[in-house]
């Protein structure tokens, strides 16, 4: 049986149905995750991450993507790249092709473009428009928090979490990071232990929501350690909301959210605001679970 978790409603069904394509294909996990986030990245519809996602206050993409393997801790991961999709292809490249675990902005793009990646304009007329819109709005000055909580529950990333039959885990983001955002700025997704970490031992957590929080509660390797003191993936994503509500002002600005698989399967997430949407994929059967914040006491 192989487990696949991707967050928010619309850009996380995107890549379940795509992960699930790859899995039919004989990929492995590492290969499954990847093409899972890059069919959301390629997707112009879609306003989460990649190709047609909100921009940064500029009005430039600014992506963010990372990957880590559990079986021996190695990651990769790009941050504040222009122009480059699938991020998610160069984070892995980054991890398996080079020493490092990180490279950023327009050096990480030379190095995409390197790999033979195509330089291209992720910009379309629909968040072209959405950014002339938001420039006219009071808010267009301020570099107050933004999050995409809206019908559809696109979120700006896609984190996803995988368990194959042997027991192995791989954890992956990508993102275009808040809507809005102030150029430069580079959220957890990419920052392993922050937006991911996977750990064989004892299973794999993830995060989405207000990265700056996120970031400051290491929250994926908070909930990782978690579930290794004895939790279960759930107990340890409440745990870890728990810890940001009492610790951080402003753990509830935003939803920050945690999710988590533990290595026999089972799983749970957590948000300090709001409501989050999750998919799960047991070999291709779908499930989506909603938790709300009202679920953590
Ligand atoms: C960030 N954590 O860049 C990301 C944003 C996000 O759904 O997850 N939005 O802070």
């Amino acid at each position: 049986m192989t487990t696949i978790l991707a967050t928010w409603r619309e850009p996380g069904k995107v890549a379940v149905d795509a992960a699930w394509q790859a899995q039919e294909s004989g990929a492995d996990l590492k290969t499954i995750i990847e093409l899972g986030l890059a069919a959301c990245e390629l997707d112009p519809e879609l306003l989460a991450i990649g190709l047609g996602a909100l921009p940064n206050a500029d009005g430039e993409l600014e992506l963010d993507a990372a990957i880590m393997d559990g079986a021996d801790l190695s990651a990769g991961a790009v941050c504040a790249m222009r122009g480059i999709v699938p991020a998610i292809s160069v984070a892995r490249k980054v991890m398996e092709e080079t020493r490092h675990v990180m490279l950023a902005g327009d050096q990480a793009r030379r190095f995409a473009i390197a790999k033979g990646l195509r330089p291209q304009n992720l910009m379309t007329t629909e968040n072209c428009r959405r950014f002339a819109e938001w420039q006219k709005t009071p808010e267009g000055t301020t570099d107050s928090y933004h999050h995409a909580v809206d019908g559809n529950n696109h979120g700006d990333t896609v984190t996803m979490l995988g368990l194959d039959s042997t027991g192995h885990m791989i954890a992956a983001s990508s993102t275009s990071g808040l809507q809005w955002k102030l150029p430069g700025r580079v959220g957890d997704s990419p920052i392993v232990g922050a937006g991911i970490y996977a750990d064989d031992e004892v299973g794999c957590a993830g995060a989405t929501g207000l990265g700056e929080e996120l970031w400051k509660a290491c929250a994926s390797f908070r909930t990782v350690e978690g579930m290794r003191r004895g939790l279960s993936p759930l107990e340890a994503c409440q745990d870890t909301v728990r810890h940001m509500k009492r610790r951080q002002k402003h753990a509830t600005d935003m939803p920050c959210v945690v999710l988590a698989l533990g290595k026999d399967g089972t799983f749970g997430a957590a948000t300090t605001q709001g409501e989050f949407p999750l998919w799960i994929s047991k070999d291709g059967v779908q499930e989506l679970v909603v938790y709300r914040a009202e679920d953590v006491a």
